[in-house]
């Protein structure tokens, strides 16, 4: 089991080098993260985008393309179908977001002929490290998913559940996130936790522990738990925490990187292959990690 991000590097290299296909690549930061996970041996980068601009971000770099593959695409929309195509043709095992929105970038991976459809959910799964935390801390979903339903967040979790059995956690503890630990009909995260929590119960998600809701000091701290009278499995202990939608899971991912001293990595699952997507604000570390990840579980 994975106690440390960096373990994923460790992991990564253990395993066949993968091909990363870059949509739109003429980013400087997915450059410099792409750079650092080529010279480390984690992945061997295909560039897909407007080559002059990605010559120019590699020149100020010193990111060395020599051996590198670019296919030159200026549009952005077409960079992104042409790094699924890859991905589809089996000449790539990864797809990373580069210049190009989330939005544009999902239409090429929902193409019919080209995409990479599996028919489940795709939602956006993060790992924390953080030093006020006994273990890594999952997140999900901060990124793609606005407004889950009841039905959405049972795929959001199994997504994420995947990606702990691949890192070797094979019953990871799921704690779903309230405001509070009782069930209120007019919350209706409490409502989908409490329902979620029972089909965990009698089997019909499987391959982890649920709670829920909990609040979050319930979910990790064992004291808060112990002083609310909480009994659990999961309660302050908890390996993934599904947020009640975007906008609690947001600021919980930013909150934890920007005041929380916490370093991650992420990546969408529920496509044919893990595709990175970091967001503008994460550090060159951070995307450097998500690439790790993505090729840890690949
Ligand atoms: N998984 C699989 N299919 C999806 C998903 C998903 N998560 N979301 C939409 N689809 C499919 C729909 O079924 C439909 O077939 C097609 O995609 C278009 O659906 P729309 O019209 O809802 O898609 P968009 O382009 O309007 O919205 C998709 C986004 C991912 C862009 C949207 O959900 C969004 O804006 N998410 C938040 C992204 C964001 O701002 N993140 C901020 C933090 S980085």
């Amino acid at each position: 089991m994975i106690t440390h991000l960096s373990s994923l590097v460790e992991l990564a290299k253990s395993k066949p080098k993968r091909k990363i296909a870059v949509a739109a690549a003429g980013d400087y930061h997915v450059l410099q993260a792409i750079a650092k996970a080529s010279a480390e041996g984690l992945v061997e980068p295909i560039l897909v985008g407007e080559k002059t601009a990605i010559k120019k971000i590699a020149k100020e770099i010193g990111f060395n393309l020599r051996k590198i593959e670019i296919i030159d695409i200026d549009d952005d929309y077409e960079a992104s179908l042409e790094a699924t195509k890859l991905i589809s043709h089996g000449k790539a095992e990864i797809l990373m977001k580069g210049l190009v929105s989330t939005g544009l970038l999902l239409k090429a991976i929902l193409d019919k002929d080209f995409g990479l459809r599996t028919g489940t959910l795709l939602s956006h799964v993060a790992l924390f490290e953080t030093p006020y935390y006994h273990k890594l801390l999952g997140l999900t979903d901060a990124a793609m998913n606005v407004d889950p339903g009841l039905e959405e967040k049972i795929d959001i979790i199994k997504n994420a559940v995947k990606v702990f059995h691949r890192l070797s956690n094979l019953n990871p503890k799921v704690a779903i996130l309230g405001s509070v630990e009782t069930i209120n009909p007019k919350m209706e995260a409490t409502m989908h936790a409490a329902t979620i929590s029972m089909m965990n119960y009698r089997k019909q998600i499987k391959g982890c522990i649920i709670d829920g809701p909990l609040a979050l000091d319930g979910a990790i701290s064992k004291r808060a738990a112990e002083l609310k009278n909480i009994t659990s499995d999961v309660a302050g202990d908890a390996d993934l925490i599904l947020a009640p939608d975007i906008n609690g899971a947001n600021i919980l991912y930013k909150s934890l990187n920007f005041l929380g001293g916490a370093m991650s990595a992420a990546v969408i699952m529920g496509a044919k292959v893990p595709v990175v997507l970091t967001s503008r604000g994460d550090t060159e570390k951070s995307k450097f990690l998500s690439i790790a990840l993505a090729a840890a579980i690949a």
